[in-house]
């Protein structure tokens, strides 16, 4: 089972979260845990991997209800907090959930569905019984955990992390980043990826260290969070340092030094998900005194490359594999190409997944004969530090941090009935990374952008909507009928 259950005992009396002005210990986690598995068990002995899902606000009830699924032997299934319907009930199919737990605000939403499909639906706030169930002893080669991730198909995959690989994802960090009890870190990230779950939430509650939560992202909440003085560590993804960097610009010259002063204070502070930019990674050195420690994970992965934490952290690169992680730069073929030379990122280790929920071949595909994953990213190793270069699919987007992709959104557009066809590509932004835009056919006019914007905000998550729609007769398409996607971006140049 996932270590920082068991180390919880360890650390009973110190503060493991703190939501609004609300504090909780390890012990009261624990207790909360043990008490909410009791009532998932309802009389079972063992949940056996059973899918328990849950839309839970970021907080003590989330990781109470994340720790109960564990330690009830169920698999958790976080679910996006700001999806719409359609989005979490593909979720709530493919991974078959058993079981739904929700705060109270999300319930309506579910409620219908889930009495329709037979699936039980609880609050996170459900009364428990106050004895202690009898837990079951749950191997660490059992699965914890599923997250959707988007790929070049255009549905997203549900990614199987047993406890073993969250384990080795998470000590590999507390290693190379010097994880102890006394951090204190932030928490601004979503909690249905891997960068706000395991590198902030689970990688704190291992090392006995506190986390606070901020639900919703502001410059000024977070500003006024490092101000109390009492943080130690800080991650986020690029768009989030531009955004800071934009607020801080804003401020008076007195208010603008004093969040400085405090963010030297800090002992760590983390970006990763997407590129950082450089003059981002420089700007923020010049108002915060820190290096950006920038480092390469991947949901299937954990993290994979990280720059040092001692030593220099170099602009534009991501470093060197993590202590336990085997890094190949391969050719097509899966074998190494020599150093200098461009390559896709291979993976090997225990902190990389076992498979695609129900999606055999995709598992397949995704690993090389002899065992290494394939990470789709291309890099060169230059004096030993890896730099990205870029993806070997233009279907997948990065925007803010989100990984889109551009299938997906082209499969929603198609069925609405004032588009005939569509073309989804990203295009470069300074502050989101990669801008979403599609190229739409249609009978002229066309649909009316806003209108359309509204429609898809109803199918889709908001970060996958597309930013601007361009009409068009007729897509660029190469001799054999594919759209031609560099023709497509140009058109919005
Ligand atoms: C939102 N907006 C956008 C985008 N997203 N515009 C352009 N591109 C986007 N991608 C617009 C909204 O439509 C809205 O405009 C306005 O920005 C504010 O939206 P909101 O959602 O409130 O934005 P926010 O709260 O400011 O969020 C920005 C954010 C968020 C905090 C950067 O995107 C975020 O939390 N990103 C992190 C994602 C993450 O955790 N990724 C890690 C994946 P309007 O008002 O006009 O509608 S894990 C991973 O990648 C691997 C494992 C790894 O290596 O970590
Ligand atoms: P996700 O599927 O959301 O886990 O996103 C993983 C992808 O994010 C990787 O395959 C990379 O393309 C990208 N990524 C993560 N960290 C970095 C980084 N530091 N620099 C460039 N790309 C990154």
């Amino acid at each position: 089972m996932f270590r920082a259950i068991e180390n919880a005992l360890l650390f009973a009396e110190r503060t493991a979260l703190v939501c609004g002005d609300r504090e909780y210990t390890y012990a009261a986690l624990s207790h909360g845990a043990r008490e909410f598995a009791g009532l998932l068990l309802n009389g079972r002995s063992d949940l056996e991997e059973g899918r328990i899902a849950f839309m839970v606000d970021p907080g003590f009830e989330y990781v109470k209800v994340q720790w109960a699924v564990w330690q009830a032997g169920g698999v958790a299934v976080p679910l996006c907090i700001t999806h719409p319907f359609p989005s979490l009930q593909y979720v709530l199919e493919d991974t078959g959930a058993e079981t739904v737990v929700a705060s109270v605000r999300y319930m309506p939403m579910l409620e219908a569905y889930c009495v329709q499909q037979g699936i039980r639906l609880f609050s996170v706030e459900a009364e428990v019984s106050g004895e202690d169930a009898a837990l079951p002893h749950v191997e660490d080669g059992r699965m914890a955990m599923i997250l959707y991730t988007s790929g070049t198909t255009s549905k997203p995959k549900g990614v199987v992390t047993t406890h073993a690989n969250l384990n080795a994802q998470v000590s590999t960090l507390i290693e190379a980043w010097h994880w102890h009890r006394d951090d204190r870190i932030l928490c601004v990230l979503p909690l249905h990826h891997v960068h706000g779950i395991v590198n902030v939430v689970c990688c704190a509650l291992y090392s006995g260290a506190c986390c606070r939560f901020l639900p919703d992202f502001s410059g000024e909440a977070v500003f006024r969070y490092f101000l109390e003085g009492r943080l130690s560590v800080f991650m986020a993804v690029p768009t989030i340092y531009f955004k800071l960097i934009a607020y801080w610009e804003t401020l008076s010259e007195a208010d603008a030094d004093r969040v400085s002063v405090a963010m030297r204070a800090f002992r760590l502070m983390v970006s990763g998900s997407a590129a950082l930019p450089v003059a981002v990674m420089e700007r923020w050195k010049a108002i915060s005194g820190h290096s950006l420690l920038e480092r390469y994970g991947m949901t299937e992965i954990g993290m994979a490359i990280s720059n040092p934490y001692e030593g220099e952290r170099r602009p534009g690169h991501v470093g060197m594999p993590l202590p336990g992680v085997d890094i190949r730069i391969a050719e097509e073929q899966g074998l190494p190409v020599p150093e200098g030379e461009p390559g896709e990122i291979l993976v090997r280790g225990d902190n990389v997944f076992t498979r695609y929920w129900n999606r055999q071949e995709a598992t397949q595909e995704a690993f090389t004969a002899d065992g290494w994953f394939r990470t789709g990213d291309v890099a060169v190793v230059e004096d030993g530090y890896i730099r990205i270069l870029g993806r070997n699919s233009v279907d997948i987007i990065k925007s803010g941090g989100y990984k889109i992709s551009a299938l997906e959104i082209e499969e929603v557009l198609r069925t609405h009935p004032g588009v005939k066809d569509c073309a989804v590509v990203a295009l470069p932004d300074e502050e989101w990374g990669e801008r979403i835009v599609a190229a739409l056919v249609t009978d002229m006019p066309g649909p009316d952008p806003a209108d359309l914007d509204r429609w898809m905000r109803a199918q889709m998550a908001s970060y996958k909507v597309p930013r601007r729609y361009l009409n068009v007769e007729e897509l660029p398409r190469n001799t054999m009928g594919k759209v031609l996607k560099a023709e497509v971006k140009q058109l919005f140049s």
